[in-house]
């Protein structure tokens, strides 16, 4: 059985909260989700499996639609966000128009939050809700040899179908893995590692890991809020590591939404790292509260190079309404601490909450001068689909009708992400946005920064062209 997984060429894009053109020209990264479900999947005997990365592999529609007749596939994937289904769709539609057995199959994000609405798409056959390493391989198992007595998958847990009279059917959920150091490793050997970029990165290669699942927070913005936090084992991790050594790569970026979140765990990791002597560097994402000195002399001394925080706002009433769980005595001490152990800082604000004023934006502006990143990234706040945040404004009336759900329900190209200011227009948050980014970095501390850290010619160019598409015209 052959299956496609496909990641489609950028044609439409929704504008979420980034800066459109910070975002188009920023790193291109290998997609996670599909590499540990097609992992999973080739354990399934008969499997014959392929990954295709139209913007690494610059496969424009009429390319993709020559692969399809060409291989027919038995079933295709896709990782589908609410972001980028329009991309997906245009893709799967192709896939109908020419290969009409091939069952379509949209994974990922999107589908989880809106599984009636993804199913009722025309092009769409089946959807897996939340993690699918189990669920698509038991549903790709089904495809191969169907039994008889089941002419549905009705007993695969985490999907969803369609009856040949097109009633829809949502199985129960599979719920989130428990051991996650039994599946096997994202299968890079499908795509071509060397061809991603990272622009922050310090040498040419670096791979991106996962270490944990899930997050005990309860930051209202974020889809994973309060989710059963699971995570691998050190020992698994550095093993996962060591294969990378082994095969030239020094470099890691590890994506959990927070890596401190079990200090036992991250000082377990390091000391393990720390002995190996594979002298590697990483980065990593942490909230400021899961910090203290010790810790961060184990994450200095065992490679960690940059810590991403969540910093928000520089005004605690805003934390507070985020539900965010931190202090502004909290960042300005983990920012000193890392500083003292030598760990670079990126710091994630946002700016455009519902009551949010000038004032307070000003506020934020100035922690940010006295933290002193050595990197920015100024959001607009977006209620997000389905998060907690937007479900509260809807369910006070703030937001008038369910836009997210609208869209999941009929994905629209000229639907523009809106945002929930009282007090400035989407326009004024675009424009207060990009000049925050633009004052800090072209700060000459800051420049300066940029020009020593730079590893070659090649990424001072794409740094430059990066600066001149975000700050020009605007
Ligand atoms: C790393 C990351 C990125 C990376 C890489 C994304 C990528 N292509 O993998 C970068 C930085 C590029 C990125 C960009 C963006 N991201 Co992002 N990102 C994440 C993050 C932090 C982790 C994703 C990850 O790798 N998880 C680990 C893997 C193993 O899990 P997974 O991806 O969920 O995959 C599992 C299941 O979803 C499912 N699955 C996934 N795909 C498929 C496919 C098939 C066929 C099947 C069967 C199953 C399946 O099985 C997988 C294994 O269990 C998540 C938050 C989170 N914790 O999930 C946000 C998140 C996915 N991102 C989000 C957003 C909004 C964005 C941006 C729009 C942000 C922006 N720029 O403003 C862009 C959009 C990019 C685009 N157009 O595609 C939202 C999506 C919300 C939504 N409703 O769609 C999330 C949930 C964060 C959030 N709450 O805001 N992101």
């Amino acid at each position: 059985m052959k299956i496609l997984l496909i990641i489609p060429p950028n044609i439409h894009y929704i504008e979420p909260y980034s800066y459109i053109k910070a975002d188009k020209n920023n790193a291109i990264r290998p997609c996670l989700g599909l590499l540990y479900v097609a992992a999973a999947v080739r354990k399934v005997s008969g499997i014959e499996i392929r990954i295709i990365d139209c913007n690494i592999d610059n496969l424009d529609l009429a390319g993709l639609r020559q692969i399809i007749k060409n291989e027919q596939p038995d079933i295709v994937g896709f990782s589908v966000l609410t972001f980028n289904i329009l991309n997906c769709i245009e893709v799967a539609r192709i896939i109908r128009q020419i290969s009409p057995l091939t069952k379509i199959c949209f994974g990922g994000w999107h589908p989880t939050l809106y599984p009636q609405e993804t199913l009722k798409l025309d092009c769409v056959d089946y959807i897996v809700i939340g993690e699918g390493e189990h669920s698509f391989s038991e549903l790709v198992g089904h495809c191969m040899n169907k039994p008889q007595t089941e002419q549905y998958p009705v007993n695969i847990k985490g999907i969803g179908f369609k009856t040949s009279l097109g009633e829809i059917k949502i199985n129960p959920p599979s719920g989130p893995i428990k051991h996650l150091d039994d599946l096997p490793l994202p299968a890079y050997d499908l795509i071509k590692t060397g061809k991603y970029s990272n622009l922050l990165a310090r040498s040419e290669k670096v791979i991106n890991l996962i270490t944990s699942r899930g997050c005990p927070q309860r930051c209202i913005f974020c889809d994973i809020r309060g989710t059963l936090y699971r995570f691998r084992s050190p020992k698994n991790v550095l093993e996962e590591i060591k294969y990378w050594v082994n095969n030239g790569i020094r470099e890691f970026f590890i994506l959990d939404d927070n890596f401190t979140i079990n200090r036992k765990r991250t000082i377990e990791f390091c000391k393990l790292l720390i002995e190996s002597g594979l002298r590697v560097k990483y980065k990593i994402s942490s909230r400021v509260d899961y910090l203290d000195d010790e810790l961060l002399k184990y994450l200095k001394k065992s490679g960690c190079y940059l810590i991403y925080f969540g910093v928000e706002s520089g005004v605690q009433k805003i934390l507070d309404y985020f539900e965010k769980g931190t202090t502004i005595a909290q960042i300005k001490n983990v920012f000193k601490l890392c500083k003292k152990r030598g760990i670079d800082r990126f710091a994630y604000i946002m700016i455009g909450a519902p009551e949010e004023t000038y004032k307070d934006i000003e506020m934020t502006l100035g922690l940010i001068k006295e933290i002193k990143p050595q990197h920015l990234h100024c959001s607009v706040c977006t209620p997000m689909p389905k998060t907690y945040f937007y479900q509260k404004l809807l369910a006070q009336g703030s937001i008038k009708h369910d836009y997210w759900r609208e869209f999941a329900d009929s994905p629209n190209p000229n639907f523009k992400t809106p945002f929930c200011s009282r007090f400035f227009s989407d326009k004024e948050l675009r424009s207060i946005q990009n000049a925050i980014e633009r004052d800090f970095y072209l700060n000459p501390r800051i420049i300066f920064q940029e020009i020593i850290k730079t590893r070659g010619v090649k990424q001072l160019v794409t740094k430059a062209r990066l600066a001149f598409n975000v700050f020009s015209n605007n």
